[in-house]
């Protein structure tokens, strides 16, 4: 079985419509699935959407937190509680196609972390200057300290549920560095990694989570690698 994890916060107008595509898509391919959407309380009724959702469809469940903590925290929350084998991280907002969910599937006989990449032969990155500049930066940078792949801040990944289970999640960030940080971790405990192309397309609706301050985030990462220091 696989478990889609889906953080959302303010996602009202795109998570309906992502969840009838990522059934289907998993219900084509005869796929057990669960798709689990953590939501921090997101005051336009995200939580109310799946929730009408649910009621049509038992795969999906829904944990809701009190309050907005960060991507990281929101992952760090759900993943423990993940039913699948496999367990798949994607974004709410359409810039993660659920098209490609098979090729993660089939790349996780491979591997025991996908991750689905803008910086590899094949993928790309729809994104503002600013959007696309510092993370070719950070990658390089990151590359430099031995992460062992070309995009780790992409959100779009699946894991090995083993490899899961060796990992500390509570010493890792909340913030979207968290996405960095786990490869590293999961590096130390000998996991092994592939990189898959994906086109990385521009949010569908809504606002964008991210901010400047969130750069900062990955340079704390870079950081901690560097003087092996806990994140
Ligand atoms: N539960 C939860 N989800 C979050 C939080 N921050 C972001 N998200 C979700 O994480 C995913 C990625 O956030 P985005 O705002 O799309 O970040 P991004 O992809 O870097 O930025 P854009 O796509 O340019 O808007 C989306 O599904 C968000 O709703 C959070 O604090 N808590
Ligand atoms: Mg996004």
């Amino acid at each position: 079985m696989i478990s889609i994890i889906i953080p959302t916060y303010n996602e009202k107008d795109n998570i309906g419509t992502l969840l009838g595509d990522v059934s289907h898509v998993l219900e084509n391919r005869n796929q057990k699935y669960e798709i689990v959407v953590v939501d921090d309380s997101s005051p336009d009724g995200t939580a109310d959407v799946v929730s009408k959702i649910i009621k049509k469809n038992k795969n999906i469940r829904l944990l809701v937190r009190d309050k907005k903590e960060g991507l990281g925290a929101a992952y760090k929350f759900a993943i423990p509680k993940a039913k699948g084998d496999l367990i798949l991280e994607m974004d709410a907002d359409f810039s993660h196609n659920p098209k490609y969910l098979p090729d993660f599937i089939d790349a996780s006989k491979n591997a025991d972390i996908v991750i689905g990449s803008r910086k590899i032969a094949g993928g790309k990155r729809k994104d503002s200057l600013k959007r696309r500049i510092f993370p070719a930066i950070g990658s390089f940078l990151f590359r430099v300290v031995g992460c062992p792949v070309k995009d780790p801040t992409s959100g779009y990944r699946l894991y090995k549920k083993e490899i899961t289970e060796k990992i500390d999640f509570e010493n890792l960030p909340d913030d979207y560095s968290f996405q960095v940080a786990v490869l590293f971790e999961a590096k130390a405990l000998g996991a092994s990694f592939l990189e898959i192309p994906i086109d990385f397309e521009k949010r569908m609706s809504g606002q964008t989570k991210y901010t400047n301050r969130d750069l900062f985030g990955n340079i704390r990462v870079l950081w901690s690698v560097l003087f092996r220091r806990k994140h």
